[in-house]
């Protein structure tokens, strides 16, 4: 995974947006973002990740025109919205590469993660995010999850700085 600012040119979402700022994966970790790599001949690794972490289930998801047909672009337009979920977010990619914008508190840039097959990131909850497909067009990520899958994204407005999800993950970045 590679980590940068992006750099809020208007103009194709699915492009890198490198503003030649490389983010460190100390600022990551501050923002409370882990991440590791686990090659995918080497996917019974992530039984250990998911048994230390609790993340008792898990699904796939093929994101490309052809798997999601008529929703294809509401969801991408979804994705793409700045959200954010009361629960972790946990993706192993499997197969492509996608893009996970991260916003860094209190600053409000954009830190954009590029994601390729054997990368595995943890979004805490309460984090403000979205993703997008890169110029490949195509993503195939298991998603981890604890109990219930709570994939409900909670749009960022006026009221969501409130949500005692977002209070708690800002109290946990304030100790760093
Ligand atoms: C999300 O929550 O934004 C997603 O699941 C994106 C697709 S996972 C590669
Ligand atoms: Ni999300």
């Amino acid at each position: 995974m590679r980590a940068f600012y992006f750099d809020n040119i208007p103009g194709d979402q699915r492009l890198l947006h490198d503003s030649g700022n490389p983010v460190s994966d100390e600022i990551l970790k501050s923002a409370g973002v882990l991440h590791w790599h686990i090659p995918t001949s080497q996917q019974y690794q992530i039984d250990a990740v998911a048994e230390k972490r609790n993340y008792k289930n898990r699904d796939t998801i093929t994101i490309t025109k052809q798997s999601l047909g008529d929703l294809y672009e509401a969801k991408l337009k979804n994705f793409y919205e700045e959200h954010m979920h009361e629960d972790e977010e946990i993706r192993y990619i499997l197969e492509g590469s996608g893009f996970f914008d991260v916003r860094e508190h209190p600053t409000d840039s954009w830190i954009r993660c590029h994601l390729n097959a054997g990368d595995l990131l943890v979004l805490p909850a309460g984090i403000y995010h979205r993703f997008t497909l890169d110029e490949n067009n195509m993503i195939k990520a298991m998603r981890l999850f604890k109990d219930e899958p709570k994939w409900t994204p909670i749009n960022r407005d006026s009221s969501t700085d409130a949500n005692p999800y977002r209070v708690d993950y800002l109290k946990s970045i304030a100790v760093n």
